[in-house]
């Protein structure tokens, strides 16, 4: 665990945001988190200082528990940088680039286990890019390779205004719930922000 940080602190921050965005005074998406919070918390029981972990467009909730200074993450909020935070001294890095970030996780995996080394990496993705082609290339061959990498599948049901299951025909949810347990974890959440923006100004 890097940050103290609990669910209150976290649905705090990501009010001011979108109370700043709401207002005018960032001019840029924001992809917000919301209702995942305590399993959030959770995954970075296990997160120390030393390891990596690579997001997607929405990160607020990362950057904070790797333990970036919440001015620091809401200053570069700020200035336009939401989609894609990148803190290298924190070890955090996002891409705004749906499965832009898991070859580069799954790389920094294989590097790790090359040096015979300790840490691990965490790699968040959505649902909708659970489903896609380079993440069952990355995830299999890191589960094929044990490689020190967890994927965490943040399901919220949707791809900016569709609807996964439907697009894929799941009736029963993603095979990723069950296969490669070793490597991946999921889990299902309800947010009451659009896909990006606060629900008052331009939002999708
Ligand atoms: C290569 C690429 N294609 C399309 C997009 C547009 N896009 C941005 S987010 C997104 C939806 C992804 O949904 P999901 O993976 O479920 O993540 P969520 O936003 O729901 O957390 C799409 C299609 C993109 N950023 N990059
Ligand atoms: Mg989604």
């Amino acid at each position: 665990m890097t940050s103290q940080l609990g669910a209150e602190d976290l649905l705090a921050f990501e009010e001011s945001v979108a109370s700043a965005f709401n207002r005018g005074e960032i001019r840029a998406p924001v992809h917000l988190y919301d209702g995942n919070e305590e399993q959030m918390i959770e995954v970075f029981q296990n997160i120390k200082s030393e390891d990596w972990v690579f997001c997607s467009w929405r990160s607020h909730y990362q950057c904070l528990l790797k333990g970036v200074p919440e001015e620091v993450v809401f200053a570069e909020i700020l200035e336009g940088r939401s989609i894609s935070l990148c803190f290298p001294e924190y070890r955090i890095f996002s891409s705004a680039i749906v499965g832009g970030v898991l070859p580069i996780a799954t790389g920094v995996a294989w590097s790790i286990k090359r040096a015979a080394q300790s840490n691990m990496v965490y790699c968040f993705l959505g649902d909708m890019t659970a489903e896609t082609g380079i993440a069952h290339e990355c995830i299999k061959y890191s589960s094929y390779n044990k490689l020190p990498i967890v994927f965490i599948v943040e399901d919220n049901g949707k791809s900016v205004c569709t609807d996964t299951r439907k697009v894929w025909g799941m009736n029963s949810g993603s095979y990723l719930k069950t296969m490669f347990s070793d490597n991946v974890r999921y889990y299902s959440y309800e947010t009451k922000f659009p896909h990006a923006g606060a629900g008052v100004r331009v939002e999708f």
